[in-house]
């Protein structure tokens, strides 16, 4: 593994920044792999680095349509909480979770993860039980959580606004003090460095445009960039899955949304913990560059633009500025958006499919950054063995046929 550390730090600093070597190769696509992983996103980085590391599969490629991070991966605005309801969900979240506060270390990238703490609001007597069941329901799993009065929300908050006097008063809110953020660019250069490093070939401005079967048997992927053949394809394609799976004739329940997001100008620090609101659809943290991140609910119509509407934002800002008065004086910078493939019960899907070696992860919808590092180890580990390990093995779409869906609006908090 290449060296970087505080003295090649220093000694780049002095020699200008010339010279700096690339953190991975710019490899150009082989005529065959063992397997290829489609999507250069978290996911499917992290995906290829656990084949690697993990399973010996070094004969592997990531192919990207466009740059590493450009999809929802550097979109995001990088919460990382687990605090989901039902005990299937709280395993993958809380594996990832777990692998998060070691990953900086693991790859030797600076990944600013930051447990600043989530907050989660409840405005009325129904979100509140709700709220407080979800509470139990985490404590049984091993997930760290708290509800909090107002008071308590105020002390660990200090600039939300408690009045009774607003339209939806915070009644209360649940707390999870691991949550936080962190730097989704950072994680994205930090697995594909490490992925280069154990010799997996990252190959990007090259979109799959087929994936080629013979006999129900995956035989390779036709791309902009030639043919490549493999036996296995590991789609981590988040925004187009359904896209993508109906190459391989797979009609997926997904549907494909908008999901936008903003920042301010930048500020000192002000906004001490992630802080989230189900019932007026927005949510607030602060980067550590000081810009205030912003965003809302999915926009509802489906649509496969990277940009959201402008009655979302005026929806958003007339909220956050009753929960956060302060903002009203803060001018904002930039807007954009992302696309997000959202299942019936707002799980994911980690799957095999009915085309051997074609694999499946995606239909995240608007929450699966924060589970990156726990969905591509266990994706690697089904792609590997073909086999779901225990914490995949819900996700498999045979629940849709089965009806044994894990329903988690609730806690797919703002977007759903
Ligand atoms: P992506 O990063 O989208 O990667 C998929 C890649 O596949 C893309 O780079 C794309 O270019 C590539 N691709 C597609 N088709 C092809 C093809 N044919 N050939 C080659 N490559 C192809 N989640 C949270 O947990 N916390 C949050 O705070 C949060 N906030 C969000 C805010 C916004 C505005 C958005 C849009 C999403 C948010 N999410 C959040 C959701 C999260 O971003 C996603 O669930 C997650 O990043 C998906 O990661 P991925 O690696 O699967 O997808
Ligand atoms: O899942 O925590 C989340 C989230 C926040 C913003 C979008 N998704």
């Amino acid at each position: 593994m290449k060296n970087y550390n505080i003295f090649s730090l220093i000694r780049q600093g002095f020699a200008g920044h010339k010279d700096w070597p690339p953190a991975w190769r710019e490899a150009e696509p082989k005529a065959a792999y063992d397997a290829v992983v489609i999507g250069g996103g978290g996911h499917g980085l992290a995906t290829a680095y656990y084949l690697a590391k993990l399973h010996g599969m070094t004969n592997i490629a990531v192919i990207e349509k466009g740059w590493l991070g450009g999809g929802n991966s550097g979109r995001n605005t990088a919460i990382v909480r687990s605090n989901y309801l039902f005990d299937e969900s709280a395993a993958i979240y809380n594996h990832a979770l777990t692998l998060w506060k070691t990953l900086g270390q693991e790859l030797n990238y600076n990944i600013m993860m930051s447990h600043r703490g989530v907050l989660n609001l409840a405005h009325d007597e129904g979100e509140a039980r709700q709220m407080k069941r979800r509470v139990e329901a985490n404590r049984l799993n091993g997930v760290d959580a708290e509800w909090l009065e107002p008071e308590d929300i105020k002390a660990f908050c200090p600039p939300i606004n408690i009045s009774d006097h607003i339209r939806y008063p915070v009644i209360g809110a649940t707390l999870q003090r691991s949550g936080g953020v962190n730097r989704h660019d950072a994680v994205c250069w930090g697995y594909a460095r490490a992925a280069d490093n154990l010799g997996v070939d990252i190959i990007q401005q090259c979109e799959v445009t087929d994936i080629l079967s013979e006999n129900g048997q995956v035989t390779g992927v036709e791309t902009t960039r030639g043919k490549i053949k493999t036996p296995k394809v590991a789609c981590v394609t988040a925004g187009h899955t359904s896209v993508m799976a109906k190459m391989a004739g797979i009609r997926l329940p997904i549907e494909s949304h908008p999901l936008q997001a903003l920042v301010s100008e930048p500020l000192k620090p002000v906004m001490p913990c992630v802080c989230m609101s189900n019932a007026v659809h927005v949510y607030m943290s602060q980067s550590d560059k000081g810009e205030l991140v912003i965003g809302a609910g999915i926009d509802p119509y489906l649509s496969y633009t990277q940009r959201g509407s402008m009655d979302i934002i005026e929806h958003q800002m007339a909220s956050l500025v009753e929960l956060f008065p302060f903002v009203s004086r803060v001018r904002m910078m930039r807007q954009w958006g992302g696309i997000v493939d959202v299942c019936p019960d707002a799980s994911p899907i980690i799957t095999k499919t009915p085309l051997k070696g074609f694999y499946i992860n995606g239909g995240w919808g608007t929450g699966g950054w924060k589970a990156t590092p726990g969905s591509g180890h266990a994706f690697a580990d089904l792609v590997a063995n073909d086999e779901p390990n225990a914490i995949a093995a819900p996700f498999t779409m045979e629940r849709f046929v089965t009806g044994a869906l894990v329903a988690e609006h609730g806690a797919a908090a703002v977007a759903h």
